[in-house]
């Protein structure tokens, strides 16, 4: 894989302790393969909880791409795969969702003591979508600095090699960002079979967590179930994206108010809106 043309010098840096929620072993595995898959993250009750507020917005917005985009925008299809962002900015349970202790233990483990949200999406794939989602990285589709940032895979549906899980490219998160060209399906880094790639099948409620490095794709959906992930990124305070055009860089800091907050200043958590530490 060829490397990004903003992506010189990079350098991995392996993750140490002390750990605060993650084992060495589990620590390990992150560093040498860019993944880790942890089960049984958060109850049914919170995911079914999240699910009766956010299915909803998921509903409105397939509505609105059949309605007036002919069931198609960007990479979004209404009944193949849907992505609803930022929905910290519409439900407060999502919002409080984004400071559960997981995120603050997991992020402190992984990214440091000072941390901010920096995305997050419910992709939904539908049930018989043939296509898979295809191997990029999330650093990828807007060039962040530093480029090593965060992706929590929430499975909101158990996820599997049936129904459309996450495969990775164990180890090739090291050498930094790829160069990806844009496909119909969506931006991509390889077109080739990996020497190696690995499934990275989890249960409602466990995470997959990953680089933002990590080259990944989900297979198709050939189930008559929807696969649903809620996708919550972390990066660490002062993160950027880069960008340029003719020759010209700029960077814009990631500090949106309303949806890139930080959730974790010198170690300590910082309480969602309305609660008081
Ligand atoms: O969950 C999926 O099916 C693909 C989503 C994904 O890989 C992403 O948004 O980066």
């Amino acid at each position: 894989m060829k490397k990004h043309e903003l992506n010189g010098g990079f350098d991995w840096q392996d993750r140490t302790g002390p750990f605060r929620l993650l084992s060495e072993d589990q620590a390990a595995q992150y560093n040498r393969d860019g993944f880790v898959v942890l089960e049984d993250v958060f109850d049914d009750e919170t995911i079914d909880a999240l699910l009766t507020e956010l299915d909803p917005l998921e509903e409105l917005g397939a509505e609105l791409l059949r309605k007036h985009f002919d069931g198609k925008a960007f990479i979004a299809r209404a009944d193949e795969i849907t992505f609803t962002v930022h929905v910290v900015t519409r439900s407060p349970l999502a919002n409080a969702f984004t400071h559960s202790k997981f995120f603050l233990d997991v992020t402190h483990d992984l990214l440091g003591p000072d941390v901010r949200l920096y995305w997050d999406q419910l992709v939904y794939k539908k049930p018989g979508n043939p296509e898979v989602f295809p191997w990029h990285q999330d650093n990828g589709y807007t060039f962040i600095e530093p480029q090593q940032y965060l992706t929590c895979w929430v499975a909101m549906s158990d996820a599997d090699e049936e129904n459309g899980c996450p495969w990775v490219i164990p180890g090739a998160h090291r050498e930094g960002t790829y160069a990806h060209h844009m496909t119909d399906l969506g931006w991509e880094c390889t077109t080739e079979e990996p020497k190696q790639r690995v499934a990275a099948p989890v249960r409602k409620g466990g995470v997959v967590v990953f680089s933002s490095l990590t080259p990944h794709l989900t297979g198709p959906n050939q189930t008559a179930h929807m696969r649903k992930t809620y996708i919550v990124q972390f990066a660490p305070d002062g993160a950027s994206g880069v960008t340029v055009q003719n020759g010209k860089r700029s960077e814009a800091p990631c500090r949106a108010p309303d949806r890139q907050y930080p959730i974790l200043v010198d170690g300590k958590p910082v309480p969602p809106p309305g609660v008081s530490d």
